[in-house]
């Protein structure tokens, strides 16, 4: 029998609730379960057709009653406005005892939103006239009479061993420069503050005063940047330029799909580019944990793959293959050892205590308490994804990974998430119970300050500091050596600053890379927080100028989160440009930031893009 076809449709959209059909071409034999990924809740109750089996994250099993070929159902108070939330990754599987193949793939023939494709579609862009320049914008910026021919092979002189600077400005222009003692290119050592740099073109040569590396680093590239743009004749200038914010960050979720090492290097190297000084890698969650522990292999041989008839079922994108991946120890120490070279710090995330079902799944001997009662559901619908702050194994557990976390990552800094612990957890666990007592809690969201407390004097034993996102401060009980991540708004931020912790901005509604750019139908992504536009991403100030507590905004961060990035063609749409606006964001001082001038130099960006092949989203005229 070939493969069965199936048609999926949202027949009513009702207020906030969506029901759904599918309607299925033909059945292979009586009692199949057709299985499917949905990032949505299905209401068992209004099933037709068909009875659930299973629910855990986006991965649905529902068993149709004999012969049924029509089945609907209803997700409730979650609209679906895009066709990247429709289904996806279906198949049949059928009984054991039958004979033949068990699995058989369904083969999606159509999907119906049963929405208009978008409103109107707006300009991305002013128009302007196109303007060659440096993203992010230069403190100053002074054009100088005539042009200085950059040589393939010029010398480059300067203090010390140069080659890793070279090497990186090489890989980005496709250049051959070479350090000697008398060079074209002369990199001065001058008091300026560690990352400021004074980058002057003249038509005798090339000159980067900087108070170091990090400095000259980021005169290369803008260096690099303007022979992007105008090839060998450079026209002269000088650039007096520092950075806004010292904490200047790109995250990616490695965790809900995997990306190879080769896209998280070639994902460094842009960011080079734009002068980021961190990479946050989210390493573990709930649909993967990705990061090698030698103490226990389970974490990835069991936690790095999901499939049909795994530990962790098929997520997301679906399907009944093994889908995963993870980073090997030595793979880390690789990437981390690239990153140093481009000037960046990777800091790595575990996510903890929620987002742990990988983690739970892989080893649930020390993870689970038998006798726990508690019901809970998160927000991406996992009802057994959070640690037990009670259980001597999950203290165990969390020492043995921090041990070699610390160790793998030189940097001081470590991230242990924090984010999204569901209402209801812990309620119905005896041990979490007597804890409470024992300590005095009245709130379970003391417990989760329990934990983290605890994960943050482990860390300080190692020399080490713990971030985390806001909710890290849920319990009251993690000190002010603690970093906030605020990513619900801007005034969580705010809030935290002002009540003495350092704080890195991320707030979703300006700075989530994950969120489609429009409202689209067929524009890929997230909208929990509204869409967002290029212009948005820019128009976001961190710190304003009016705000006491200015001094404890560390930075900002841009996150891209994974769930629907199934590819790096996907990572590249979702993140460029606007990973350029959240350069600016970081690095210019607001005096110089502009947006219509942000919108000249674009397309001159854009042709650097296109010549490292980066497939980013073109703006609509
Ligand atoms: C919220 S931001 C999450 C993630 C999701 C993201 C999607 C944060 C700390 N938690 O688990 O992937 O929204 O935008």
């Amino acid at each position: 029998m070939s493969a069965p076809l199936i048609h999926t449709q949202v027949e009513r959209h009702d207020g906030k609730d969506v029901w759904f059909r599918f309607s299925l071409s033909q059945l292979p034999a009586a009692h199949w379960k057709l299985h499917f990924c949905l990032a949505r809740h299905i209401d068992p109750a209004s099933l037709e057709g068909a009875r659930l089996e299973r629910q855990s994250g986006s991965y649905k099993v529902l068993i149709p009653a004999e012969g049924q070929r029509e089945l609907r159902f209803c997700c409730r108070n979650t609209p679906i406005k895009k066709l990247s939330d429709m289904p996806r990754g279906f198949f049949l599987s059928l009984p054991e005892a039958s004979t033949g193949p068990q699995l058989m793939p369904v083969v999606l023939a159509d999907e119906d939103l049963g929405l208009p494709p978008s409103g109107p579609n707006t300009p991305d862009l002013p128009k302007v006239e196109p303007l060659a320049g440096i993203v992010p914008q230069p403190d100053q910026r002074v054009l100088l009479e005539g042009n200085f021919r950059l040589a393939e092979r010029a010398h480059v002189s300067g203090p010390g061993s140069l080659t890793a600077l070279l090497d990186h400005f090489n890989e980005l222009t496709g250049l051959a420069l070479e350090q000697d003692h008398d060079g074209e290119i002369r990199l001065l050592e001058e008091p300026l503050a560690s990352e400021a740099y004074r980058l002057t073109i003249t038509q005798e040569g090339v000159t980067i005063a900087a108070a170091g590396e990090a400095g000259w680093r980021h005169g290369l590239v803008s260096l690099a940047q303007w022979y992007l743009q105008h090839g060998e004749s450079l026209p002269c200038i000088e650039l007096v330029d520092a950075p806004r914010f010292g904490f200047r960050s790109i995250f990616l979720d490695c965790a809900r799909h995997f990306h190879t090492l080769a896209t998280l290097k070639r994902l460094l190297k842009l960011m080079s580019l734009y002068k980021f000084n961190r990479f946050h890698w989210h390493l573990t969650d709930d649909e993967g944990w990705r990061l090698e522990i030698k103490a226990f292999p389970a974490l990835t041989d069991v936690g790095a793959w999901r499939g049909h008839d795994l530990a962790i079922g098929p997520q997301l994108s679906g399907g009944a293959e093994p889908y995963g991946g993870y980073y090997t120890q030595s793979e880390v120490k690789e990437l981390v050892s690239y990153a140093s070279e481009l000037g960046i710090t990777v800091i790595p995330e575990i996510d903890i205590p929620g987002h742990c079902h990988a983690a739970i799944k892989a080893l649930p001997e020390l993870l689970v308490e038998e006798d726990d009662r508690s019901r809970y559901r998160s927000v991406q619908y996992f009802d057994d994804n959070v640690l037990n702050p009670a259980l001597p194994g999950t203290y165990r557990f969390l020492e043995a990974v921090l041990d070699e976390v610390c160790e793998l990552f030189p940097g001081p800094q470590i991230h242990m998430g924090g984010d999204e612990v569901p209402t209801g957890v812990w309620t119905g666990s005896p041990a979490c119970q007597q804890l409470m007592q024992q300590e005095g809690y009245q709130d379970c969201r003391e417990l989760q300050g329990h934990l983290l407390r605890h994960c943050q004097q482990y860390l300080a034993g190692k020399g080490k500091r713990m971030l985390g996102w806001e909710e890290i401060l849920h319990g009251d009980k993690v000190s002010r050596d603690a970093t906030i991540f605020a990513w619900t708004s801007f005034q969580t931020g705010l809030d935290a600053a002002a009540a003495g912790y350092p704080v890195v901005m991320a707030p979703a509604q300006h700075l989530y890379l994950d969120l489609a750019w429009n409202q689209d139908i067929h524009e890929p992504g997230l909208y929990w927080a509204g869409t967002l536009n290029l212009e948005q991403v820019y128009a976001c100030d961190p710190a304003p100028a009016d705000f006491h507590a200015n001094d404890n905004i560390l930075g900002v961060l841009s996150p891209l989160w994974s769930e629907l990035v199934t590819s790096r063609d996907r990572l590249d749409y979702m993140m460029f440009p606007r990973m350029l606006a959240t350069a600016e964001v970081a690095w210019s001082d607001p005096a110089h930031k502009e947006w219509d001038h942000f919108a000249a130099r674009l397309p001159g960006q854009l042709q650097i893009l296109d010549q490292l092949q980066v497939g980013y989203r073109v703006p609509q005229k």
